[in-house]
């Protein structure tokens, strides 16, 4: 007989429980709890650079991909350059429906402006980081960033956890569900293009990214009364291969670490930000780089953002693409399995990007 017991789903990581930022700033405060408080003379808000993040028309590069135009030729070049030196871009014309982007936005505002008992039925277990709260909190005296998220796993469906799915409101489920699928086709069809860049088997990396682990992150960051002293979202790498970033209002806080100097992704109505992540790292042998970035925070308006993060199959070893390693002759990183990469990084307090080192061999 056939035995149709269910395995439970992954467990990739839990987070130590921690109040609400959202009702805290709810509050009229003029000072931040100590908890709160990072390093004050960390301030990014003074030096923050205004260089500008490439910018990247998805319409040319894929819609002129067959042809092999020198406009399509150009475009990958762009594609390819800004992969390696900022490992942070923009995207125009990516074909994410319009309406579909709005009604997300409008549900995840939603989302955050629930009564906080309705908020807490949805909010992280202790065996479990997924629903609301922070990431990476593993000890009662690290510090706290100034922002509340709401994480969850989206794909492939077997790693879902349904009792979290079931408790969403169902216009909310319906629109993430959408979301989700557009944000994989765009994911692959990034990933398909930086292939060529990178002079990699294309067949390699789709097969690698085709039923891929995404996972979103909604952000919530409240005004702040001490903005110098705070961070929405500590200084990180992404774990996965490739984040996309839909900022869903037009108050500035991204922050990317460029040649040692903090630079500020002013937001656009019209793009996506997509930033390289570890596992991208890793395949592309080290010729794309994961870059560093933050989140701040400011005294009069709050900010929003979902992050979308896609990385390879479940059940594939993580390592350089094995048609890289031939034409470089040498693998830049170790090899394990995924599971194991993630479930390492998800225990850990979140620190620039130190977690890579350990993949990295000399
Ligand atoms: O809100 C942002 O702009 C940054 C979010 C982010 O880095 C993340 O969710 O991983």
């Amino acid at each position: 007989m056939e035995n149709h017991t269910r395995e439970p789903p992954i467990n990739f990581g839990r987070s130590l429980i921690v109040p609400s930022v959202q009702q805290l700033a709810s509050q009229p405060l003029t000072r931040i709890p100590p908890r709160y408080a990072h390093h004050p003379a960390a301030s990014s808000h003074d030096h923050a650079h205004t260089l500008s993040v490439p910018v990247i028309d998805l319409h040319c590069l894929f819609a002129e991909a067959e042809a092999n135009s020198s406009a399509y030729s150009s475009e990958l070049n762009k594609l390819h350059t800004a992969s390696k030196e900022w490992g942070f871009f923009q995207v125009i014309n990516h074909g994410i429906n319009e309406s579909l982007l709005l009604d997300f936005k409008r549900e995840i505002l939603n989302l955050f402006n629930l009564p906080m008992e309705e908020k807490l039925k949805l909010w992280q277990e202790e065996d479990n980081h997924e629903g609301f709260g922070q990431l990476f909190v593993v000890s009662e005296e690290q510090k706290l960033d100034w922002s509340d998220m709401f994480y969850i796993t989206t794909l492939p469906h077997d790693l879902r956890k349904p009792q979290l799915f079931q408790k969403l409101p169902p216009i909310l489920r319906d629109k993430l569900e959408a979301y989700s699928m557009e944000i994989k086709r765009l994911a692959v069809a990034i990933l398909g293009q930086m292939a060529k860049a990178l002079g990699m088997d294309t067949e390699e990396m789709s097969g690698l990214f085709q039923d891929g682990v995404q996972s979103m992150r909604m952000n919530y960051y409240p005004p702040c009364p001490q903005p110098q002293m705070a961070l929405g979202f500590s200084p990180h790498s992404d774990a996965d291969a490739l984040t996309i970033l839909y900022q869903l209002n037009e108050t500035p806080g991204l922050q990317i670490r460029k040649d040692g100097k903090w630079v500020t992704v002013q937001p656009r109505a019209d793009a996506l930000v997509v930033n390289i992540g570890d596992i991208l790292e890793i395949v592309s042998n080290g010729v794309y780089k994961s870059i560093e970035h933050q989140a701040i925070v400011n005294s009069s308006n709050e900010r929003m953002s979902v992050a979308t993060f896609y990385s390879s199959n479940m059940g594939t070893e993580l390592g350089p693409a094995r048609s890289l390693v031939a034409r470089h002759n040498v693998a830049n990183y170790r090899r394990v399995p995924l599971e194991t990469y993630f479930k390492g990084f998800f225990a850990r307090k979140l620190d620039g990007k130190s977690y890579l080192d350990f993949m990295k061999l000399e």
